[in-house]
């Protein structure tokens, strides 16, 4: 009898994450090719992949947007979404990471765990993602796996789960033992497909003494696998060479353990040399969940909350997390969770209230695509022909509504001004920003009320240039760019308390009478909270939270430079009402204006943003670096060295860092590297934080 599986399980979503530079774009375009998706393998320093296809993309050498690519390997589909490793666009990164069912994160061999990847680890562990390892850059002189798996185990601290020995080292490295069915597979230079043979004689005796190590560390974290594991043990204990885990039994294991989370499965390669691809793919598909492997979406409908499997006749229900403009047209992203959508039909947008048709539906291969009749759940299609939608929109059945939780959006951390060189000019640069905010929600875009300026806000330096690049770039504007300026916060540090505002109007006509007593205290956690101990009824509920309301519209300016305040608790502790006068708009009112003059009289300081800064310099180079950083109110917290290089971190004010890139390259003759990390706010110097 023949059985039908459901072809969602032959479906793999899937994000390649890391560290700036780790080889991830390089990774993707040798899937690529290994799937016979293209023909030629394109260079991250030619301008030449598939993924980096913008135009800032290949003058960089670096990847700024997440690319939806398509691919097809051993019967199966994967949807592949090639991540920027920039800290500056970690929100492309956080966006893709809600709709992916699992991961590859790559390591560069020679520097092991990077700030940047231990950041996007953490990302997938808040969102579930289960994750392969891919440790890349072995052909690199100072590569070394063993290393590498060892700074995995002790910044990430999943077990690894290593499933290759390297055959040959740096220059020489040209294939790997499969430690899981001990074969050789070799990779002829020049960029060959794989070759499968025996295991070398010279490395035999290593192959199994680590294929032992492997099943060790299973049958410690899997109770099947240690099930069988002891039975062998007993009784083939005399066969030292025999394995005490099949190859069938290894595989569900390290997949079971993969979707769980408790290992990691580490494989190697080198992805500019070719080698190592056609295995990744394997693992890819032996161990990262389908579909229907991940807990079923849950969202709301009328605020009740609702769960939806992925069963292609369910109602449609989809989360667009990307929106771009092409020449094709507006391309929205949709990772599909439930049901089926044809070409032409109306969904409904529950986050704009609108009900749009669907024109066209695309597979997406980076910037080309073939146009599709449906999609299905469980899939990442684009599709042609909304208008309303945004990154985080859901889109559903018009009869079955439901909201689902949109990605969150960092608060941005710098801001520059902008203006059109050309008055005549003006109106195309708002439309033109307004656009690129529409696609990339960590951009804002708002008028200074003192000043009239544009304001155009991101998270960080490089991700405001790349913007008003692609402005200039796309509309041909000229277009004037101020200094950079960090965004900073005000914080409560010592508070008030039984703040009384009577806000009172009652001079004929209908009056307005609001009275309320609050407390301010400081809040560790940062945001704010808000509670009332009112007792009696003395101010019903419908006016506390109409207090609460008007609080939070105090909030945006502080008494100290007009900066948002964070990091407070307010109390509502009494009030009084009229029986004609009061309204939920006079205790708004009183709200706003009680916390404002509360906050003129607690204690505030000013917080500006920390990074962490990791430079990676030549050792003859520490000296000075160590130096700027003091004088950029640097705090170092940490040096290592490998041989010739020094690795320095440092928590820095970020208005401090301003230009670091040019400084450093300069200082180092272009041989120094740094990466930053946020790491909150601390409280600022009151003279750089005035306005
Ligand atoms: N020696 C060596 N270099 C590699 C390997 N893989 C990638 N590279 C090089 O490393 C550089 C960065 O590679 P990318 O693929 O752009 O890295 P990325 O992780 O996509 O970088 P971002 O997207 O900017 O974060 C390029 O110059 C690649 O040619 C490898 O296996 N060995
Ligand atoms: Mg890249």
């Amino acid at each position: 009898m023949r059985t039908h599986l459901n072809p969602l399980t032959t479906v793999r979503n899937l994000g390649i994450l890391a560290h700036v530079d780790a080889g991830k774009t390089t990774v993707t375009e040798r899937i690529l090719y290994a799937t016979g998706t293209t023909h030629k393998r394109g260079e991250v320093h030619d301008g030449t992949t598939v993924t980096d296809f913008d135009p800032q993309e290949r003058d960089r050498g670096i990847t700024i947007f997440a690319a939806a690519v398509s691919c097809a390997w051993d019967g199966h589909r994967i949807n592949l979404i090639d991540t920027p490793g920039h800290v500056d666009f970690a929100d492309e990164v956080e966006r893709s990471l809600r709709v992916l069912d699992g991961a590859v994160a790559v390591f560069d061999a020679v520097a092991g765990v990077e700030p940047q990847s231990e950041s996007v680890w953490r990302q997938a562990d808040r969102h579930g993602v289960p994750r392969i390892a891919f440790v890349n850059k072995l052909d690199r002189a100072g590569a070394d796996l063993d290393t590498a798996v060892a700074s995995i185990r002790d910044r990430l601290h999943p077990a690894p789960l290593v499933v290759q020995l390297p055959i040959g080292r740096e220059d020489a490295f040209t294939g790997v033992v499969d430690l899981v069915r001990l074969r050789a597979l070799n990779w002829p230079d020049g960029g060959g497909a794989v070759e499968e043979g025996p295991v070398p004689d010279a490395l035999r005796e290593e192959a199994i003494r680590r294929r032992r190590l492997l099943e060790e560390a299973v049958a410690e974290l899997h109770p099947g696998a240690l099930e069988e594991f002891c039975m062998r043990s007993t009784v083939d204990a005399p066969l030292l060479d025999a394995p005490l885990l099949d190859a069938q039994t290894l595989v569900g294991a390290l997949r079971d353990l993969t979707r769980s989370g408790d290992g990691v499965v580490v494989l190697c390669g080198s992805a500019y040399r070719n080698r190592g691809i056609e295995p990744l793919l394997d693992a890819v598909v032996a161990y990262l969940p389908s579909p229907l492997d991940v807990p079923a979406v849950r969202g709301t409908c009328d605020g009740a909350r609702q769960e939806r499997a992925a069963d292609p006749r369910a109602p449609f229900a989809a989360l667009a997390f990307k929106v771009n403009a092409t020449p094709t047209g507006r391309l929205t992203y949709l990772r599909v969770y439930s049901g089926t959508i044809l070409k032409g039909d109306a969904v409904r947008d529950t986050s704009a209230g609108r009900t749009e048709r669907i024109g066209r539906i695309l597979r997406v291969q980076a910037d080309r695509h073939a146009q599709l009749e449906t999609a299905v759940a469980g899939d990442i299609v684009a599709v042609v022909g909304l208008k309303s939608a945004r990154a985080g929109s859901t889109l559903c059945a018009p009869d079955a509504p439901l909201v689902l939780e949109p990605p969150s959006v960092a608060e941005p951390v710098v801001s520059v001004a902008v203006e059109a060189r050309r008055s005549t000019d003006t109106d195309r640069l708002a439309s033109a920003l307004a656009r690129l905010a529409e696609e990339d929600p960590s951009l804002v875009v708002r008028t200074d009320p003192e000043t009239g300026q544009t304001v155009l806000s991101g998270m960080g330096e490089l991700h405001l240039e790349v913007a008003v690049e692609k402005v200039r770039r796309d509309h041909g504007l000229d277009v004037g760019v101020g200094r950079p300026r960090v965004a900073y916060r005000e914080t409560v540090v010592r508070g008030v308390s039984g703040l009384v505002h009577r806000h009172v109007k009652q001079d004929g006509g209908a009056g307005q009478f609001a009275h309320v007593v609050l407390d301010v205290e400081p809040f560790e956690d940062g945001g704010f909270t808000f509670r009332s101990t009112v007792v009696g009824g003395r101010v019903p509920q419908e006016y506390v939270r109409a207090v609460e309301a008007g609080c939070r519209d105090a909030l945006g300016e502080g008494p100290l430079g007009g900066h948002p305040v964070t990091g407070l608790r307010v109390t509502l502790t009494d009030g009084a009402t009229h029986v004609k006068d009061s309204s939920e708009a006079a205790f708004r009112t009183a709200g706003r204006f009680a916390l404002r003059e509360a906050l003129r009289a607690c204690a505030m300081a000013v917080l500006e943003p920390v990074v962490e800064v990791t430079v990676t310099v030549p050792e003859d180079a520490v000296g000075g670096v160590l130096g700027d950083l003091a004088a950029r109110r640097g705090r170092v917290s940490g040096s290592t060295a490998r041989p010739g290089t020094a690795v320095v971190t440092a928590t820095v004010p970020l208005a401090e860092l301003f230009g670091y890139a040019t400084r450093l390259r300069s200082r180092t003759q272009g041989r120094g590297t740094f990466t930053t990390r946020p790491t909150g706010h601390a409280p600022a110097p009151v003279a750089t934080s005035a306005r």
